[in-house]
């Protein structure tokens, strides 16, 4: 096993160069006001619930309170949300979306993450309604309507149902042609509602993989999702960690007559 794996790892050399992740170190959106013109968020279509006894209220009061309902997605807390005007606005026949000024000119490439609701009303969860198909567009010229380019059109996403990914959601990694200041998200498919909403919504930028061990992680990853604890097996001791992987599927044992090579060895492998 371990010889076809290292011999895997050396054929895909090309593809794992371009190997990149979220630099969650450095989150681009950091000021979230009631200023749109300070504001790294904005929107076309916020809820501006009115009525105290709306239970949405209650969740949110203090943004909601300030003129900073979108606050809420930066909080780090997955009780407080953001929704879209359930009452009029159609994200099925309207643009609507969430604006991110990121202050800066100098991020081609970037993750995207947000959440689901994880709020208790009447003893159950709340996880809201979820985007699933959402449309990216930059500009640098933000009045000039026209200016607006689509850098990203992302379908298939995860309802807040799925139990199959891990939340906060992190959405493929969006290449854009040139470096945007201005980023419009457009909510362009909720399972068939009119409305959105979600808990959290952050921006990463994308930073190459350069760590040789790091990227025998992704490898296993990405050759068979989940066969692999951690993505540190086979073939390899979490040293790093004081740990070493005991649990393997089935398929993937190895002899138990053998013992797995020291670290340096695949790491010496992974260098030529
Ligand atoms: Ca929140």
């Amino acid at each position: 096993m371990l010889p076809l794996l290292l011999s895997m790892v050396w054929n895909v050399q090309p593809a794992l160069a371009q190997l990149y992740e979220p630099d969650e170190e450095h989150p681009l959106i950091t000021n979230v006001v009631a200023d749109p013109s300070e504001s790294q968020l904005t929107s076309n279509c916020t809820w501006k619930i009115t009525d105290p006894n709306n239970d949405n209220y209650s969740f949110n009061q203090e943004y909601i309170e300030s003129g900073n309902e979108l606050g809420a997605l930066i909080d780090n807390d997955e009780t407080t949300y953001w929704h879209s005007d359930p009452k009029g606005p159609n994200l099925n026949t309207q643009d609507l979306y969430i604006q991110v000024d990121l202050k800066r000119t100098d991020i081609q490439q970037f993750y995207y993450t947000y959440n689901r609701r994880g709020d208790v009303y009447n003893g159950s969860v709340r996880r809201g309604v979820l985007w699933t198909k959402i449309e990216i567009k930059g500009t640098n010229t933000p009045e000039d309507n026209s200016s607006w380019v689509t850098v990203a059109l992302h379908e298939g996403l995860p309802s807040e149902t799925n139990e199959n990914v891990t939340w906060p959601y992190t959405a493929p990694r969006v290449d854009m042609p040139q470096a945007y200041r201005y980023l419009r998200f457009y909510a362009r498919y909720s399972d068939g509602h009119t409305y959105w909403c979600m808990s959290e919504f952050q921006m990463y930028p994308a930073v190459e993989v350069t760590d040789p061990l790091t990227k025998l992680i992704y490898l296993l990853d990405r050759t068979d999702p989940g066969a692999f604890e951690g993505g540190t097996d086979p073939g390899y001791y979490a040293e790093d960690k004081g740990l070493r992987h005991t649990t393997y599927p089935t398929t993937h044992r190895p002899p138990t007559t053998s013992s797995k090579p020291p670290r340096s060895r695949c790491a010496r492998h992974l260098r030529k």
